[in-house]
């Protein structure tokens, strides 16, 4: 009995050293875990923020993020062979178009890489949310609602007249959580008795300032005989071409008002010297979905807690420019 657990403790010790000099010889304990981060947009504060927190989680947890920008489907792809290449364990994306989504996932897989995804939701070849691979992104329904609230509050405070005003509501509805923000405003807009022929609807042809200038100054000629304007659009930016628009085509700022939805993206324009259209902006997390997408893909990989399916994050304050700066430092932005 004693010599049985003598030769146990001595093959445990065995074992250990065995590992301790395998670790010294391959280095694989002090090495970091690597974890990548890639985005459709990194010119957008929006997707700054998020690499900057995600980089924050690394520095307290000691893995390494690689920042990498994904602006089309083959740089993506790319990406994900150079991640690979580099050790790295997996990624959080936000993916520059949803119906990338089995294509990434097939050569995640193929590299044995662990997948999180932020903000925009990965599509099946149906069309249909890849409800599977977990999920970070902003509560757009209530976001878009608040956005509608918010335009009528304001117009309302402003005594204009609904019979001549117009909402202006530039849209991008293959994006899912596009089309949820602008149908969530439209929504408010409605219940709160805004008139329903007076709503119109544009697509934009890029998620940028200028696709939805082009979109705006289209929608603009069509209706001359309105004289205010409510922009209603899924973030920053395309509020922000809207306001381009109105401007070019001689609406004053006391005519229009715009509210975006994104907040980091809108200062510039909040910080002006004197006000614009572009009333105020939504700021939900995006410190929260840097930081959270990869703690739990970092927990996926070095612990196998596998991360949950969904996470909707619903924190959202309406900034101005009276209140951006206290509010972006209440956050820590
Ligand atoms: C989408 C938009 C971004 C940002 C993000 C949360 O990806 O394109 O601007 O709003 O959702």
């Amino acid at each position: 009995m004693k010599l049985q657990k003598l030769l146990s403790i001595a093959a445990l010790a065995g074992m250990t050293m065995l590992s301790a000099s395998a670790n010294a010889f391959f280095g694989s304990k002090d090495d970091s875990i690597k974890l990548g981060y890639l985005v459709k947009q990194p010119e957008e504060p929006w997707f700054q923020t998020e690499w900057s927190f995600a980089e924050k989680a690394g520095e307290e947890y000691g893995f390494e993020v690689i920042k990498m920008a994904v602006p089309d489907g083959e740089k993506t792809l790319n990406a994900i062979d150079t991640l690979a290449a580099s050790g790295a364990k997996g990624f959080v994306i936000c993916t520059p178009d949803p119906k990338l989504g089995p294509a990434i996932m097939a050569k995640a897989k193929s590299y044995d890489l662990k997948v999180v995804t932020v903000d925009d939701q990965f599509l099946n070849a149906k069309g249909e949310p890849m409800v599977d691979v977990p999920l970070v992104m902003m509560a757009a329904s209530e976001i878009g609602y608040r956005q509608g609230s918010e335009l009528y509050k304001e117009m309302t405070a402003r005594e204009w007249d609904a019979a001549t005003t117009g909402v202006m509501a530039i849209t991008a509805d293959e994006l899912d959580t596009a089309r949820r923000r602008v149908d969530g405003s439209i929504k408010a807009l409605q219940e709160l008795g805004f008139p329903q022929e007076q709503i119109y609807r544009v697509p934009t042809k890029s998620n940028d300032i200028p696709g939805a200038l082009d979109a705006a100054n289209s929608l603009l000629v069509q209706y001359p005989s309105v004289t205010q304007w409510l922009v209603v659009g899924m973030n920053d930016n395309t509020v922000l071409g809207g306001i381009r628009a109105t401007e070019g085509q001689g609406f004053d700022a006391a005519s229009v008002i715009g509210i975006g939805i994104n907040g980091v993206d809108a200062v510039n324009e909040l910080a002006k010297s004197s006000a614009t259209g572009f009333y105020g902006s939504l700021l939900p997390s995006p410190d929260v979905h840097g930081f959270k997408s990869i703690e739990s893909l970092y927990k996926w990989v070095s612990e196998d807690v596998e991360p949950e399916k969904f996470v909707e994050v619903t924190d959202v304050v309406l900034i101005t420019r009276d209140n951006f700066r206290a509010e972006l430092e209440k956050k820590g932005l």
